[in-house]
């Protein structure tokens, strides 16, 4: 694998939400109570807590993608993201990333000073982003998702969703490629629960080696308090941070190089201990 700059391959990165919608499926409306009404003080706040706990990067996002949402316009989500990217971007080192699919409000993030995209589709839903995203010279996090979050959930049909997963990333690397998005900056996500029931996600955590394996980049994977936890466990979101870092333990045994997650305070000793096993392991991953 090419030295990464997305996800540095000497540690595990920690990547701290910060969702500013109403309505996100666990944290929605603590920033932004209706519209674009932003509370960038409170935002603010929430994110120098999250570096302060050891957070590798930030992931700034507008829109909410559980299953069954709408989309958002693209001024409201610009709105939403852009004063907090700009506010932090003067203050705090680490990289900003913003959670879109959509090239416009990508592009008001970076010139406001995010430096990856994270894109939930894959390059599948807009076909300006890929170019957006080369020509700022920034890093790309490619998700798994077919179809869109409105409709993800009824359609969920796989013979073997480690292969297929695999593909549909390594197709989407090739997109970014394409595009002029160098290697070193492609990081892909498996998409847990976008599209997917209870034992996809499962499967895909315990078997992330040979997603890493074939697409032979960078993983992140965001099991963060998502509702396969919950089926699990019988508990609500706000009772799922054991869960998250269960989850999130295995896929960094199995080759996750950096994990979403909501709950960062505690996350990176979780993400060493998991690391360390990883590499006192025998067998590959
Ligand atoms: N999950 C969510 C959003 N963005 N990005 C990546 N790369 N991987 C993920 O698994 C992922 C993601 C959904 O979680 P959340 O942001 O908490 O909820 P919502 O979409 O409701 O805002």
């Amino acid at each position: 694998m090419t030295q990464s700059t997305v996800f540095p391959q000497e540690r595990v990165t920690i990547v701290g939400v910060l969702n500013l919608t109403p309505d996100s499926f666990s944290d929605g409306g603590r920033f932004v109570s209706k519209g674009a009404d932003l509370d960038l003080e409170a935002a603010v706040a929430e994110a120098e807590a999250l570096v302060a706990s050891g957070a590798g990067m930030l992931d700034v996002g507008g829109e909410s993608t559980r299953p069954g949402s709408e989309e958002v316009p693209v001024d409201v989500e610009i709105a939403r993201t852009r004063p907090l990217i700009e506010a932090l971007a003067k203050s705090i080192s680490l990289p900003i990333s913003i959670d879109t699919r959509k090239a416009a409000v990508a592009e008001a993030a970076l010139e406001a000073g995010a430096a990856v995209v994270n894109d939930i589709s894959g390059l599948r839903f807009d076909p300006l982003l890929a170019g957006v995203t080369a020509r700022a010279g920034a890093a790309i996090i490619l998700g798994h998702l077919r179809g869109d979050p409105a409709t993800m959930q009824r359609t969920v049909r796989f013979e073997d969703v480690v292969a297929e997963v695999a593909a549909e990333l390594r197709a989407s690397a090739d997109r970014a490629l394409e595009a002029g998005i160098p290697e070193e900056r492609i990081g892909v996500d498996p998409g847990i629960g976008f599209g997917k029931r209870l034992a996809h996600n499962l499967d895909l955590i315990a078997n992330l080696g040979r997603i890493r394996r074939f697409v032979g980049l960078p993983v992140l994977v965001g099991a963060s308090r998502k509702s396969f936890l919950g089926e699990l466990t019988g508990n609500p979101v706000d009772r799922r941070v054991e869960a998250t870092f269960a989850a999130s333990a295995v896929a960094i045994f199995a080759g996750a190089d950096a994990i979403r997650v909501h709950d960062v305070e505690g996350a990176l000793q979780m993400a060493t201990v998991a690391r360390a096993l990883r590499e006192a392991r025998r067998d590959p991953t």
